[in-house]
């Protein structure tokens, strides 16, 4: 029987700063594809959280000057209050420094030790503490003074640091991890990463570094409580602490490890494409089945930063945008996996293109006739034509069409599919003409408008998962029980019946003006 359990995770962002579209984007990402499965009749767990320990975190929080778990506390809580304006319909969300947490870090340590990989050292190399990692000599360019390095892939600078520290002996792993590679040639996307990824593995990897002294807003290393582990093991490890791996909690491994994709930014794809994999082949436990990195968005041409002062907060995206309108712009307009420049003028465009003028006006034309020529019920309807029969295959196409895309990954293109069916009917209302058949052919116009009816049904339907409020307002005015909105109701066996009485039609997305002043 096929595998109806679905695991989808996001990154858990670091609490050193404030939520911005960035987060947003990667979250809204995984929801839709949450939802879409969902839709399709999996049972799917999404998890999402906040990476609470490391040098990093514990940096800010003395220079805010507050104890760290409560500083923590209070960003963690600005994460957790983004999810619901933007409609995120997580099942979870961990954060590192919950007791749940910690025990699965420390269970999963001694799995590694047990298993021979982790052994005493000394570390003496460059670390990055914006990025949290390690790099090799190969990876950095000469930073402003002697001390300082810059890592070539990111811009951070780089301290050379020197401690007794645990290592993971990742160097075993090679050829492990290549054949993994080739064996699953869908484990990392898009391709450009798994490109990358492979390159790096097949250099031949250097033990790791797990552990750290100089500081200790971490886990506790078991057994020697001097050390706290590195961060990204700590980090890692919530995808399966969240299922209540080994540690005492409810246990969700058997229905959901393991994960189906772990959804991440390209800049992390290493910890999770290389780290991660060698950490649970060590601890005997399976591998996710994909790793899937977005790429970045610039804002008007320039990097997102706080001393440029052109960080988009979720709280600018809501209020120029609305939650479905920012939810639709940051997925149609960028290809998943690419890098982007996020334009305000172009968001609206797009928002106004799509969404008022495309499946807005598509529903309120259609149902607006319905309503002045029908009596506010579904229309009768008569023979179809090839123009009819062409339009409703291509809606009831859709769920087989944009599984393909969403399982790649490929959401703007799950977009672009469903869009193309709003774009089509748009032009069969123009092409039909009902206002004319209506003294013409008032039996055709019952038809023509039945049709649309139907097709506006299956297409917002299938746009629930990036639309959840705005579609559901649609099939509401359809008169359409919550109980018949999922993708298995996407065909004539559950076509709208004739007769039935709908409500007044609203207008769902109201167009955006466009601001001549900046969005940022
Ligand atoms: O890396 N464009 O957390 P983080 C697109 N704690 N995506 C962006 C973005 C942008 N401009 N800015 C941020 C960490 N993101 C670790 C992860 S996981 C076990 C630990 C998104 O707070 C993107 O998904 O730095 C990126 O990977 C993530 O936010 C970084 O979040």
């Amino acid at each position: 029987m096929k595998n109806k359990n679905f695991y989808i995770t996001t990154p858990i962002y670091y609490v050193n700063g404030d939520p911005h579209l960035g987060h947003v984007y990667t979250t809204t990402a995984a929801d839709v594809v949450a939802r879409f499965k969902r839709l399709a009749g999996y049972n799917v767990h999404f998890l999402t959280g906040t990476d609470e320990h490391g040098q990093k975190v514990a940096q800010s929080a003395e220079k805010a000057g507050i104890d760290p778990q409560e500083f923590c506390d209070q960003v963690a809580q600005k994460f957790r209050d983004v999810l619901s304006p933007f409609q995120i319909s997580n099942d979870d969300f961990i954060r590192t420094t919950e007791d749940r947490h910690k025990k699965t870090c420390m269970a999963l340590w001694k799995k590694l030790e047990d298993a021979g990989d982790i052994y005493l050292d000394k570390y003496a190399g460059w670390y990055a503490v914006r990025d949290e990692a390690y790099y090799g000599e190969d990876e950095l360019e000469d930073g402003p003074d002697a001390d300082t390095k810059i890592a070539t892939a990111t811009g951070a600078e780089c301290k050379w640091v020197e401690e007794e520290s645990y290592f993971f002996r990742l160097s075993d792993y090679t050829d492990k991890l290549l054949k993994f590679y080739d064996d699953n040639p869908d484990f990392i996307g898009p391709k450009s990463s798994a490109n990358e990824i492979k390159a790096f593995v097949a250099q031949g990897l250097t033990d790791l570094s797990i552990s750290r002294t100089t500081f200790d807003w971490g886990v506790p290393v078991p057994g020697n409580d001097k050390h706290v582990m590195y961060v990204w093991i700590d980090a890692l490890t919530n995808y399966i602490s969240a299922l209540g791996w080994e540690n005492g909690e409810s246990n969700l491994m058997d229905q959901f490890w393991p994960a189906d994709v772990h959804v991440v930014g390209k800049e992390i794809t290493r910890f999770h494409a290389i780290y991660w994999p060698a950490f649970l082949m060590s601890a005997n436990l399976p591998l996710p089945k994909k790793v899937y990195a977005n790429g970045w968005w610039v804002v008007e041409g320039e990097k997102m930063s706080k001393s440029l002062g052109n960080v988009i907060t979720p709280e600018t995206l809501l209020e120029n945008y609305g939650s479905d309108g920012s939810r639709y712009a940051l997925m149609a307009e960028m290809p998943f996996g690419n890098d982007g420049n996020f334009v305000h003028e172009s968001a609206v465009n797009r928002i106004n293109g799509d969404l008022a003028n495309g499946l807005g006006n598509l529903a309120q034309r259609s149902l607006s006739m319905i309503a002045k020529n029908c009596e506010s019920v579904v229309p009768h309807k008569g023979e179809f034509s090839s123009d009819d029969k062409t339009l409703l295959e291509k809606a009831y196409a859709l769920p087989e069409v944009t599984e393909t895309h969403v399982n790649a990954m490929q959401i703007h293109k799950y977009l672009e599919a469903v869009w193309s069916v709003v774009g089509d009917a748009n032009a069969y209302i123009d092409a039909q003409a009902p206002w004319k058949l209506k003294k013409e052919n008032p039996d055709r116009m019952q038809t023509v408008l039945y049709v649309l009816a139907e097709v506006i049904r299956c297409v917002s339907i299938m746009a629930q998962p990036i639309l959840p409020t705005g579609a559901d307002k649609i099939l509401d005015q359809l008169a359409l029980d919550k109980s018949s909105r999922t993708f298995a109701h996407l065909n004539e066996n559950h076509a709208l019946q004739s007769g039935m009485t709908l409500p007044v039609p609203q207008g769902v997305f109201p167009r955006l003006e466009l601001n001549t002043e900046q969005a940022a």
